[in-house]
């Protein structure tokens, strides 16, 4: 019997491309999304760099390519009522959740920005958290969280717990979490709800604890233009690699920040889509909140810029790497050991950073170069404003930043 899979947040860079997965695999799966990302991005003045048809168009053009079927849901998860009643119409056995803002600029850019970012997340996901409790409590939640939730501490980054001792006594808490922007702090405030939900409901959930994903292209978005996933390479929504592959094609220098020595650990969006279908495959019991470190390798910025530089270099690019003014406030040269051993326990295969995979992303990049914006290449958000650090100076106003879209899916 196929799992029914709700794939939330479908309209996404991550979400489409994983229910296409899902569906071609021989799953029942609904894609539900209320399209506030494209609402970012007409507010940011942004596009992602490859044309990407509505989300109705590209479950016709799903049906068309495979005769598989996507069913839709359009709405907000921040409605209660219209959660509860998408799950109650169609029973998942498993909810993906992808469906919250995901950048962490966005968050940052003043405080409407911060203030939307954390309701958006943390009351979707406590919408969907008591929809299953109330409707379908044997429904496994598979949610998306991210790496950032630790922050970079002075120590090794366990695989979601971490065992204390004192006053000879033990116990086992989440692992304690210094994320470092308003947007991480809200996938912390989902990761200690979640936790309550399975502790105290006994409801069941993983939660991915995620590295910076990069990569164009999976299997089922290659089968048709149409399929296409929406890639960003701008300063709020493309994330670093796809965004030095950008520059390097667009001839502008990679923008290392700072020193570069932030390090992350990083995943092909081809391994996203693996990971999530071992997560599915392996539910939580009742009462578990089980958590991956789901990212396959560390790299420093600076190796991921040198990485692409010595690929675009060899493929006749001409490439120059800056160091630009950090416009985080981040460690930039620090102790990083994140375990991430339990997926590869599973069986993921991990697609590694070779100089043929980062010439793939040129290669797929490069037809599209003339839609490449230089203007979205620019650094405007700043962690800590002037206007903050000088007392008698004025809140910034941020580029073309009026009211977020309101809602919640990507
Ligand atoms: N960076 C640069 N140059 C750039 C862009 C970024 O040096 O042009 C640096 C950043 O300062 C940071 C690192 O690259 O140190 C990663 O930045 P990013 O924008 O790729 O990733 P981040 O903001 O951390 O967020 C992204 C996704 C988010 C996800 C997270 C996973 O947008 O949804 O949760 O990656 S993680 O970083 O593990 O928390």
């Amino acid at each position: 019997m196929p799992t029914r899979i709700l794939v939330l947040g479908g309209d996404g860079y991550l979400g489409w491309p994983t229910a296409m997965a899902f569906s071609r695999a021989g799953h029942r799966v609904a894609v539900l999304d209320n399209f506030a990302k494209r609402g970012w991005e007409h507010e940011l003045g942004i596009r992602p760099l490859v044309p990407v048809p509505t989300l109705a168009e590209r479950v016709r053009a799903w049906r068309d390519v495979t005769r598989r079927e996507i069913e839709l849901f359009v709405g907000d998860l921040i409605d209660f009522d219209f959660v509860a009643s998408v799950v109650g119409q169609f029973r998942p056995d498993v909810i993906v959740h992808y469906g919250e803002q995901p950048s962490a600029p966005y968050s940052m850019i003043d405080a409407r920005h911060a203030a939307y970012t954390q309701h958006n997340n943390v009351v979707g996901t406590l919408n969907v958290l008591f929809a299953i409790r109330d409707i379908s409590p044997e429904t496994h939640l598979v949610k998306l969280g991210t790496m950032g939730e630790y922050g970079t501490p002075n120590l090794d980054i366990e695989e979601g717990y971490l065992t204390v001792s004192s006053g000879g006594r033990t116990h086992t808490f989440l692992y304690p979490k210094t994320p470092g922007s308003i947007y991480h702090l809200s996938k912390v405030h989902d990761s200690h709800n979640i936790h309550f939900a399975t502790r105290i409901w006994g409801l069941r959930a993983t939660d991915l604890n995620q590295g910076v994903v990069y990569g164009i292209e999976t299997d089922e978005t290659a089968l048709d233009p149409r399929l296409a996933t929406s890639f960003h390479y701008d300063e709020v929504f493309g994330t670093v690699l796809n965004r030095f592959c950008t520059q390097a094609i667009a001839g502008v220098p990679l923008t290392v920040y700072g020193r570069g020595g932030q390090t992350r650990g990083y995943i092909n969006i081809r391994d996203t889509i693996q990971c999530v279908g071992l997560a599915v495959a392996n539910p939580a019991d009742p009462g578990e909140l089980r958590v991956y470190n789901q990212f396959t390798e560390q790299f420093t910025v600076v190796e991921l810029a040198e990485r692409v530089a010595e690929t675009a270099e060899r493929l006749g690019f001409d490439v120059a790497i800056e160091h630009a003014a950090n416009p985080r406030r981040e460690a930039e040269s620090h102790y990083y050991n994140a375990r991430h051993s339990k997926l590869l326990d599973l069986g993921l295969r991990p697609h590694l950073l070779s100089g043929d995979l980062v010439g793939g992303m040129l290669a797929a990049i490069a037809p599209h170069r003339d839609r490449i914006d230089h203007g979205a290449f620019v650094r405007e958000v700043q962690w800590v404003p002037q206007a903050v650090a000088a007392p008698t100076g004025k809140g910034r106003v941020p580029r073309g930043a009026p009211a977020p879209a309101r809602a919640s899916a990507t």
